[in-house]
């Protein structure tokens, strides 16, 4: 993505907004075997150390028509780190099917019948192949946010720019190395708003090696971040360039309703919860992915401090904050200790608080998962977000992050001057220019 070629949302009168648009697939056939799949993730969930409680005693088989969330595994990475490089096959089914991750349901589009959809971990080094079927009655593609594809760019998955689509009933085998790359990021459909309606996922490359004096972990832990609107994303885009026609205007439509940590949220008082289950004096690497469309999310744990030690895929010396703010596709790694007794029941609220300049009526921007670390399972007993008292920590200043290993660019040899400019159409809708003009489409 991407920052980003075009926007959702914002008119001439708020240019200043962006919207990062990043979009994402996976298999018909695969509803039993990912039933089979679901039953073995349920016997590992105590040996990995980390179950979402709220959804771990349902049957998959028996509500397969409906959105599922991962099972703990798809959140856990890091057991194939140092491993020889290798092809890693995936396969991805694009569908379009109802879900609830905040309570209220909708139509979704999701890979594997899966939000958020399957992690793709790999190693520097190794080769990763996707086979992504296209089931929706549009195009779609896949995009890998970040990855160089050099030599590869035609398998960048960004329609219109270096392929068209995936024809609705065919399709497509991705297939890259992943040689020049690695850190936290994610994938996610590239065909108009597809994404914003569920198809996205972690993508994690292991680093060959860390720098001398890195800090360690004991336990690795992907946490996707999202905003959440109740309208399909095509009503929203629709009325957003026709400038109006529906409730919502302007900032509005930009507005989420909701958002969710790791495929949960809330949303008119429901009290569903992504739940870490970890282990007491441990600590934990968290990788923060932003995988919504708009709302930029302030995440903290309270209590907690965070050691910064990523940003965007670039590690970095680590610096201790209060709390991270990431805007739309940026990426986060944090260092979390378990080892604070400030709650009684060591259970702590995970945050992600949505940040909009305006409001909706009945939007939630106060999204919450559990972090435990006790026997108990009583909810947190914070109200409002008491930070980490007494810590005289602050918010992350991004001013001051420092890469771990700094490397000099190479000089240049011609210089181009490119003008970035999001402005308004006379319906009020926007478009993005580069040098004053819009993109022409690859095929439309
Ligand atoms: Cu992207």
């Amino acid at each position: 993505m991407d920052q980003s070629a075009y926007s959702r949302f914002g008119r001439a009168n708020h240019a200043r907004r962006r919207l990062n648009l990043c979009l994402r697939p996976t298999p018909v056939y695969l509803p039993l075997l990912l039933a089979l799949l679901a039953i073995a993730f349920v016997t590992s969930v105590d040996a990995r150390a980390v179950s979402y409680d709220s959804r771990d005693t349902r049957d998959l088989a028996s509500d397969e028509a409906t959105v599922a969330v991962p099972r703990a595994d798809n959140f856990v990475v890091g057991s194939i780190r140092g491993q020889p490089p290798t092809t890693r096959h995936f396969n991805f089914v694009v569908s379009q099917m109802n879900g609830s991750p905040d309570g209220f349901s909708k139509p979704m589009l999701v890979v594997n019948g899966l939000f958020p959809g399957p992690t793709i971990e790999a190693n520097q080094g190794d080769r990763i192949v996707v086979h992504v079927t296209n089931t929706l009655s549009t195009r779609t593609t896949i995009h890998w946010h970040g990855l160089y594809q050099n030599g590869t760019n035609y398998y960048d998955g960004t329609a219109g720019v270096t392929e068209c689509g995936i024809p609705p009933g065919q399709s497509l085998t991705y297939n890259f190395t992943v040689d020049d790359f690695s850190g936290t990021t994610w994938w996610h459909a590239h065909y108009d708003t597809q994404y914003t309606d569920g198809v996205t996922g972690a993508l994690i490359v292991h680093p060959r090696k860390y720098p001398r004096g890195f800090p360690t972990w004991d336990e690795d832990i992907v946490v996707e971040l999202t905003d959440i609107y109740h309208a399909f994303s095509a009503t929203i885009l629709s009325e957003y360039l026709g400038g109006g026609g529906g409730p919502l205007t302007g900032l509005q439509l930009e507005t989420p309703d909701s958002g969710a940590i790791n495929g949960i949220g809330q949303y008119n008082g429901s009290t569903k919860y992504t739940n870490l289950n970890l282990k007491p004096n441990k600590t934990y690497r968290l990788r923060l992915i932003h995988t919504g469309s708009a709302a930029a999310i302030r995440f903290s744990v309270d209590y907690h401090a965070l050691t910064v030690i990523e940003a965007d895929s670039t590690l970095t010396q680590p610096y201790t904050v209060s709390s991270v703010t990431l805007a739309v596709a940026q990426r986060y790694s944090v260092l979390l200790t378990t080892n604070q007794p400030a709650e009684p029941a060591r259970n702590y609220w995970m945050r992600a608080a949505l940040k909009s300049a305006v409001a909706v009526p009945g939007a939630n921007a106060d999204i919450r998962g559990i972090l435990r670390y006790g026997s108990g399972h009583a909810a947190p007993t914070a109200g409002a977000d008491p930070g980490v008292p007494g810590s005289g920590l602050a918010d992350l200043d991004v001013a001051k992050l420092v890469p771990a290993a700094p490397r000099t660019p190479p000089p240049a040899t011609k210089a181009y001057t490119v003008d970035f400019s999001i402005g308004g159409k006379p319906d009020g809708g926007a478009f993005a220019t580069m040098n004053g003009t819009v993109r022409s489409a690859l095929c439309s």
